[in-house]
């Protein structure tokens, strides 16, 4: 039984992140989660919200880059924090790569499916950004995992994707490769021909249900 609304909670930690005031942050999740034992409902509903609220600031002047790098800081060290403490189911003997597509400096969302991944009993091998696709086919080569996923925030970079998608099929055809980012979000019919056939996951929900089936 959650005792505040999930908006208050969003709203609270919002001001909290605007404010640079990480250990209240922290509280806040922990309490949250106190409550909602939900790491999902935590990473999707307070984190993610208030860091989109964020993004509206920041685009609409409201709030400097400064604050926004801070938030961003301040949420990926809470995830950090909360890492230790995540329950996790029993062990899959899977792995999964995770990264992001070349260019692309957005991370938190991929962070949080890695979490979701290490939740559901999988070895996790968080590559965050930058990764070039050539160094990446040497790390698959190293730990032959059973899906990779990768996450695209800004749109512009979706020629780079399709580049490295055709290599990544070309190199490992069995290799199961998942999308997911904020790019897809407000896709319209045709945008992403290209990579039709790559199964995309849209929140962490969805990527539970998908866990379930491999
Ligand atoms: C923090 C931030 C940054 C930081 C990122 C630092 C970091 N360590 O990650 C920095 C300062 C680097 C940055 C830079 C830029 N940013 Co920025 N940024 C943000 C901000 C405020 C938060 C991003 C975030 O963490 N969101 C929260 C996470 C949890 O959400 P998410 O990524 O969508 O992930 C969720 C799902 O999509 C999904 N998911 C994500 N990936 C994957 C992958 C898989 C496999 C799966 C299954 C699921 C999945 O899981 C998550 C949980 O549900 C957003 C605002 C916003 N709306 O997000 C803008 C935003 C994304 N940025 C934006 C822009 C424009 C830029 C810049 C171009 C700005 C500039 N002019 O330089 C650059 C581009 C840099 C680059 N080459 O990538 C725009 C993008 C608009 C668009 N779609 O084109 C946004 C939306 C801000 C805005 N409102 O204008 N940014």
């Amino acid at each position: 039984m959650i005792v505040q609304s999930v908006n208050t909670y969003r709203n609270d930690y919002l001001e909290q992140l605007l404010s640079g005031n990480r250990n209240e942050c922290s509280r806040i999740a922990k309490q949250y989660i106190s409550e909602n034992p939900s790491i999902k409902d935590l990473y999707e509903d307070v984190f993610r919200g208030a860091l989109y609220q964020v993004g509206v600031l920041w685009e609409t002047n409201k709030i400097s880059v400064a604050k926004e790098h801070l938030a961003t800081a301040i949420t990926e060290g809470i995830l950090n924090e909360l890492y230790g403490n995540l329950e996790v189911l029993e062990k899959q003997n899977k792995k999964v790569i995770l990264t992001c597509v070349e260019n692309e400096l957005h991370q938190v969302g991929i962070k949080m499916v890695a979490d979701i991944f290490e939740i559901n009993g999988w070895d996790t091998y968080f590559l965050g950004t930058g990764i070039p696709v050539t160094e990446l086919v040497k790390y698959i080569k190293e730990e032959n995992p059973r899906v990779l996923a990768i996450s695209m925030s800004i749109f512009f970079n979706y020629q780079t994707l399709v580049r490295m998608i055709d290599v990544l099929k070309q190199e490992f055809p069995d290799l199961s490769i998942i999308l997911g980012g904020q790019a897809f979000l407000h896709k319209k019919e045709g945008d992403f021909k290209k990579i039709e056939d790559i199964k995309y996951v849209s929140d962490l929900y969805e990527l539970d249900h998908y866990l379930k089936t491999i």
